[in-house]
């Protein structure tokens, strides 16, 4: 049964409160974004487990980015194909007037706060002069082989100020040594290469990917000791998606679950220690693409609960490697806007993909999309129409609901009224967007909301949702009124939230 706090007195919190402490609490004293759990718990308490497990500093400081961006680029561009077999002649590696700088900049104007580098895709060219191999760079004519793409991607973000990240793919469909033991210690020494040789490396990106090499052999990959040398030479880094700290959202097309959990089960397997006291958890071996992922009935499904947030990663085109027959399919501003509002407004992080083209600069047909989409957004979240309200119920004070900073939050009161909260615009207002945000450094607490507007003499509804997260965007009809008020109807604990907000968005 759900633990429904609406209207449920104070006391009786304070006493389940009490209960949870005896007997999980002593696990997680202090917070942290992994817990262990037993068959014999209950939901309540798992539930209560889940909703006081936090990010780690890397994983908030990731989520904060809202926004980050992709680079395909690599020996694909140059021959037209998404997925390389690895015997594509370097050679054909030409770029005319690659300009990362361009790249980042195009980013960083849309909004864009790290972005990810291909320094590795399927086919196994390398954009940095790695000693690994010789199927990279400095084996083509670009710069007479003495050039380094990830460098330059790496400088580029260090003079704008945006994070920056690589894609090391794991299947390799060149090098001679995939299928065998050594391909472990090959990825190693690439990873040394490029956690060591660029300076401040925010995120490494691991494809799930593990298809047969030249020998035909498929691979064994040693996650754990990559994490290891990963957590060992960058341990602010992130590792995603068949990584620990950062979990696929389970589609390719920018659109994230309606209900996403932060928090899910996952199945933890063998642990290692990489020596320095930290432990480091494989990823869950279940099914990403489920409809709901953390919902109160599946959190016993694994050996632990963990704070394993989504990435919605998708292309500003249909595919991620630059085409020139798609130039005229960019994604419209007006779809990015969707997107946007179906991945960071769904509690996850865009990973959007913005391909540079066979002469190295990303062309003029997505950066206008990026820049009507910027505007777009700009546009819909100026004003907070909420700015001058006056709150009544669960929440009084809202100065510090709209201050902007997701690290401030109200906890509601459930004296009166349960967990709602009256908002008097003190005149009409004409609405269609709701924001609403959650403090997630203290973790993820909201499972029903609704959210209504007075009218004729009775409330209506706006709009409704279950989670909230980092944050919850919504769009719904255009409504006209001067009164509004958003319940809570379920949460894990009592809720409190970081930042709210009522928006315009001309259409
Ligand atoms: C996929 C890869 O196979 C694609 O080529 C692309 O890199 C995408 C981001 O991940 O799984």
């Amino acid at each position: 049964m759900k633990i429904d706090y609406v209207g449920k007195n104070r006391l009786k919190q304070t006493l389940l409160g009490l209960a949870f402490s005896s007997i999980a609490f002593s696990s997680y004293a202090q917070q942290k974004n992994f817990v262990t759990i037993n068959a014999s718990m209950s939901e309540q308490e798992l539930v209560h487990i889940a909703a006081n497990i936090v990010p780690s500093p890397q994983q908030l400081r990731w989520q904060r980015l809202e926004l980050t961006g992709f680079l395909h680029f690599g020996i694909n561009t140059f021959t037209g194909r998404e997925w390389g077999e690895g015997k594509d002649d370097p050679k054909l590696f030409n770029p005319t007037e690659l300009d990362a700088r361009q790249w980042v900049k195009a980013c960083k104007d849309a909004g864009i706060k790290q972005v990810i580098i291909t320094a590795k895709h399927h086919d196994g060219f390398c954009l940095w002069p790695t000693k690994t191999t010789e199927y990279s760079l400095k084996n083509s004519p670009w710069k007479d082989g003495k050039g380094d793409v990830v460098k330059e991607v790496a400088d580029a973000c260090r003079e704008l100020g945006v994070g920056f990240g690589v894609y090391v793919s794991p299947w390799d469909r060149n090098h001679a040594s995939y299928g065998t033991e050594a391909y472990n210690d090959v990825m190693i020494a690439q990873l040394t290469e490029l956690l060591t040789q660029y300076g401040q490396v925010d995120e490494v990106w691991f494809d799930g990917a593990n298809g047969e090499g030249p020998n035909g052999k498929k691979q064994v990959y040693d996650f754990e000791r990559w994490y290891a040398q990963i957590r060992k030479l960058q341990p602010q880094a992130v590792i995603a998606v068949s990584g620990p700290d950062v979990r696929w959202v389970g589609t390719e097309t920018g659109h994230g679950r309606e209900e996403e959990w932060s928090v899910v089960p996952v199945g933890k397997k063998k642990k290692t220690d990489d020596g320095s006291q930290t432990k480091v958890d494989t990823p869950p071996t279940g099914d990403m693409r489920g409809s709901v992922l953390g919902s109160r009935s599946q959190l016993k499904d694994g050996d632990a609960l963990k704070w394993y947030p989504a990435e919605t990663d998708v292309s500003i085109r249909p595919g991620w490697f630059y085409h020139e027959s798609e130039d005229e399919k960019v994604k419209t501003p007006e779809y990015l806007k969707e997107i946007y509002f179906h991945s960071v407004g769904r509690n996850g992080v865009l990973l959007l993909n913005i391909p540079p083209d066979k002469r190295g600069l990303i062309t003029d047909y997505d950066v206008a999309a990026l820049k009507g989409w910027k505007v777009k957004l700009d546009e819909i979240f100026k004003v907070n129409l909420l700015k001058n309200a006056k709150a009544t119920g669960a929440v009084k004070k809202i100065k510090n609901l709209l201050d902007g900073n997701d690290a401030t939050d109200v906890v509601f009161s459930m004296k009166k009224n349960g967990n709602s909260v009256e908002m008097n615009l003190k005149e009409e207002k004409t609405f269609n967007v709701l924001l609403l945000q959650e403090n997630i450094s203290k973790g993820q607490r909201v499972e029903k909301f609704v959210f209504e507007y007075w009218e004729n003499g009775q409330w209506k509804k706006a709009t409704e949702g279950t989670t909230i997260g980092f944050k919850r965007l919504l769009e719904f009809p255009t409504v006209t009124a001067s009164k509004v008020r958003l319940r809570i109807l379920s949460a894990r604990l009592q809720p409190a939230l970081a930042e709210i907000g009522l928006y315009f968005e001309k259409k």
